[in-house]
């Protein structure tokens, strides 16, 4: 029986850093509500569709999200009601056209994603199926392998450390619920290291722990200590994924290295500098390795390094067919990082998803470095079948309850499937 939206609120909630985002709520005539929350980054790319900010200095120091809030309840609302909601691209579409905006500053893109994932969940729940199932359909089911992202540095941590991201990869791990053992017992491994060393063992962001190191290269060290004293082998048990969001540190035409006091660097000695990092440590993965702009510099390193790794492209695309396109004709990377909030809406994530099938690159849908406890994307991951999530590490509940949903879904499903294949996409 078709459905039909009776209601559409939302309310403001602060996100795991005490900063304002919304929470949205879409109810059908049946009485089923769905509702869902939005992340923030810090790192963000400057082609993400807009965050809608109130700017009142007074309240929440100018992150107040009222505006957002008001914009769903008055203008979004009036034009969803009697839709019926598992019209998910019409729905979408109607907002982006309501918008009328390319980047979504007129109703917010933090306004537009809610509702738009609002309605999916109750869509789902409508259709008495999970969300998962919902949005990927039927066939099997795949479990994405987590990229668990144990030592913060960059934007997401006050330390000597000027690569933003080091995450462990459980490559070898039969199941997700082995892959998140691996991960939580590699962890514990760390933290022992960095005491043991006489390094703090207070978290950042992203949960991973934030010491001040001497070099970046010891970020990886000792990790692979970690990986080992764990009882793993590095590089065939576990791998390592790096997520330098070297824009970050882009200046001038180089890359400055001044938290560990590594001086600067230009694209094409990056490249060189991972290269080595690869000849030491079993790394798997590398996103953003340079800046939003360096789309040569990208193209250089693919081309160098791309058979061995896996090149990952996030503030460079933004979840934006439009530059996602771009990179597929010019070879700039050979993966994409898929955000919700970058771009706004589920309509067109899964858009930027298609693109990537069809061009036969890897995919990783990802949390932000702000998030709430909504596992939306542990179930949009498995849908999407793309086989890669990262959600940062293993403590921190807004990062933890992404890789709980997983293990609920892997648990429940007879059809999961979970293996790491970076590359090879789902049709
Ligand atoms: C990234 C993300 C998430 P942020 O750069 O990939 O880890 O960080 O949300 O701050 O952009
Ligand atoms: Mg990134």
């Amino acid at each position: 029986m078709k459905r039909r939206i009776v209601s559409v609120r939302a309310m403001q909630i602060l996100d795991s850093r005490g900063n304002p985002t919304l929470k949205a709520y879409v109810t059908l005539d049946n009485g089923i509500t769905g509702s869902a929350s939005v992340p923030s980054g810090a790192s963000t790319g400057e082609n993400e569709a807009m965050e809608l900010r109130d700017g009142d200095r007074r309240r929440y120091g100018g992150k107040g999200v009222a505006k957002a809030v008001e914009n769903v309840k008055d203008v979004i609302a009036r034009k969803l009601l009697f839709m019926d909601p598992t019209r998910q691209a019409q729905i979408d579409h109607m907002m982006m056209e309501l918008d009328g905006t390319t980047d979504k500053s007129n109703l917010g893109a933090n306004a537009i994603l809610s509702v738009s994932m609002a309605v999916a969940r109750a869509a789902a729940e409508a259709c008495g199926i999970p969300l998962y199932a919902y949005l990927g359909g039927s066939g099997p089911v795949r479990i994405p392998v987590p990229m668990m992202n144990i030592l913060n540095g960059g934007k997401h941590a006050d330390n000597s450390v000027d690569f933003q991201e080091f995450m462990i990869v459980p490559i070898g791990a039969p199941t997700f619920a082995e892959a998140l053992r691996y991960g939580a017992e590699t962890f514990h491994a760390l933290r022992d290291a960095l005491k043991a060393k006489g390094y703090s063992t207070s978290v950042g962001d992203e949960g991973g722990f934030a010491p001040d190191l001497k070099s970046n290269e010891e970020a990886c060290e000792l990790i692979v200590e970690a990986i080992r004293a764990a009882g793993y082998e590095p590089g065939k048990d576990i791998a390592i994924a790096l997520d330098p969001a070297a824009t970050s540190f882009f200046r001038d035409g180089f890359y400055h290295l001044e938290r560990s006091g590594r001086g600067k660097k230009s694209s094409s000695e990056m490249t060189e500098l991972y290269k080595a990092w690869m000849r030491e440590f079993p790394i798997v993965s590398i996103e953003d390795g340079l800046d939003e702009m360096d789309w040569d510099g990208f193209r250089d390193m693919t081309s160098t390094l791309g058979e061995n790794v896996q090149i990952v492209g996030d503030d460079i695309y933004v979840t934006n067919c439009r530059f996602i396109e771009r990179g597929i004709r010019e070879r700039t990377t050979n993966a994409v990082l898929i955000k919700l909030n970058q771009i706004g809406t589920i309509t067109e994530t899964m858009e930027a998803v298609n693109l990537c099938r069809m061009a036969g690159w890897g995919f990783v849908v990802s949390h932000r470095s702000g998030e709430t406890e909504d596992s939306f994307i542990a179930d949009f991951a498995v849908a999407m079948g793309g086989g890669q999530i990262k959600s940062g590490s293993v403590c921190r509940s807004e990062r933890v309850a992404k890789y709980n949903r997983l293990l609920e879904i892997e648990a429940e499903e007879e059809r999961s499937v979970f293996h790491w294949q970076p590359t090879a996409v789902t049709p």
